[in-house]
Formats: C-alpha cells, sequence, structure tokens
C-alpha cells in the first residue's frame, strides 16, 4: 500500500540538539510529529540500540512511527517501523527480506539517475537531496537542484518523495510546490532545542494540505 507520509519528516541528531533521541522525539511529539527518523553517527550500536528501544517504547501506543536510519539489525530487533538505507547501507531487497514486507523502507538518491533506478526497488519512499547546502551532514553529496525536484517527481510515478538537505522555513514550501510529499528537516527543527514542539508545529502548518 502506498505510504502517506506527513508533509514535514523529522530526523534526530544528538549533537545538534544536545539532546538525547528520546528527548528530541518527546518534544517533536509534542509539536504534533507522527513519523520520526533516529540518526545516530557517533554512538556505539549497543547504545544507539538502548536508545532507540526506549523511543519505540515512547512511541509505541501513541501512533508514532519510528524508522532507523541504516541499522537493519536494530530496526529488527526493536520491530521499528522501518528503516532508511543509503545508497552504501544494506541493500533495500536485503532490508525487505530481513524485515518483512509490513516494514517501511526508505532509500537515500543524490542524482537523478539514482533516483530513477530507485523506482524499481521494494521501498516505500525515496529521499533525495541535499537539495540545498548542509552543515548536517558530514562529507555530502553535491547539492542538486530544486528545479531537479519537477523532473524526478514526473518520472517516478506515485513513489512518494521525500526533498532532503538544508530545507529552512522560507525554502520549504518551494521544496513541497515543485513535487516533494515530504521535507525531512534537521537543523531547521532541531537547533533551537527549547523550541522543537512548537518549531514542528510551524513548519507542519505551512505546509498543511489544507494551505
Ligand atoms: N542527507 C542528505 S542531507 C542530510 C542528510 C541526512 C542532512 C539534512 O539535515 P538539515 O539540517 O535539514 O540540512
Ligand atoms: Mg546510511
Amino acid at each position: 500500500m502506498k505510504l502517506d507520509l506527513p508533509r514535514i519528516y523529522p530526523i534526530t541528531d544528538t549533537q545538534i540538539s544536545g539532546l538525547s533521541h528520546l528527548e528530541q522525539v518527546r518534544r517533536l511529539v509534542a509539536g504534533g510529529a507522527e513519523f520520526i527518523q533516529l540518526r545516530e553517527k557517533h554512538a556505539s550500536p549497543r547504545d544507539f540500540f538502548e536508545q532507540a528501544n526506549a523511543v519505540i517504547n515512547f512511541a509505541r501506543g501513541r501512533g508514532v512511527k519510528i524508522l532507523i536510519n541504516d541499522r537493519v539489525d536494530i530496526a529488527r530487533a526493536l520491530k521499528a517501523d522501518g528503516v532508511h538505507l543509503g545508497q552504501d547501507d544494506l541493500s533495500p531487497e536485503l532490508a525487505r527480506q530481513i524485515l518483512g514486507p509490513e516494514a517501511i523502507i526508505g532509500f537515500s538518491t543524490h542524482s537523478i539517475e539514482q533516483v530513477i533506478a530507485a523506482v524499481d526497488l521494494p521501498i516505500d519512499y525515496v529521499a533525495y537531496g541535499p537539495i540545498f547546502q548542509t552543515t548536517t551532514k558530514e562529507n555530502p553529496d553535491p547539492v542538486v537542484e530544486t528545479e531537479a525536484i519537477k523532473t524526478i517527481r514526473q518520472s517516478i510515478g506515485d513513489l512518494p518523495l521525500v526533498a532532503i538537505g538544508g530545507i529552512s522555513g522560507n525554502k520549504l514550501r518551494s521544496v513541497i510546490q515543485a513535487g516533494a510529499d515530504s521535507a525531512a528537516m534537521i537543523g531547521a527543527i532541531l537547533s533551537e532545542p527549547d523550541n522543537i514542539a512548537d518549531q514542528y508545529k510551524h513548519f507542519a502548518i505551512l505546509t498543511s494540505r489544507t494551505q
């Protein structure tokens, strides 16, 4: 079944927020978030597992979906809602074999060729970027064009499309208008930790389908 992505797709980052994954998720959920990715590039797998476990215990029963970045093993062990994979992670095919038909699998792409190739993979959404300059990701791929979103939208049928990378409040609408179903955001939501709930809410209202 086609995944219905919310307009704003928050991703956690303990360095930018200075907060544990659980505390970030609590604040995001307080702002109304219901689909969140846990992204951890520094902690040990054991530590990340423990943090993700706490998050999933919190999210379960609140109707909040949690995706795990990179780690198919952790997603499977915790029965997370899904994983988000990059080009060098376990393949989407293997992740699908491991996690089963119900898991949500997202896949990062950085060129139109990669997006087109992704259409035939067993994934639920494709992420494309970085659209704009970002300081959040170490060694980011080159910035792609907002314009390219339009081309991609036309060439991937109804595969849900997430734009990522340097998306701020004033660039948000252009990304959605260009054809992205959802905007993944880290810095714009998390860099003022006291305002996480409000920032999420603000961006969600800005892009709500009734606006
Ligand atoms: N993948 C491409 S750009 C990026 C990732 C994980 C970082 C996005 O973070 P921000 O702060 O919204 O630019
Ligand atoms: Mg990855």
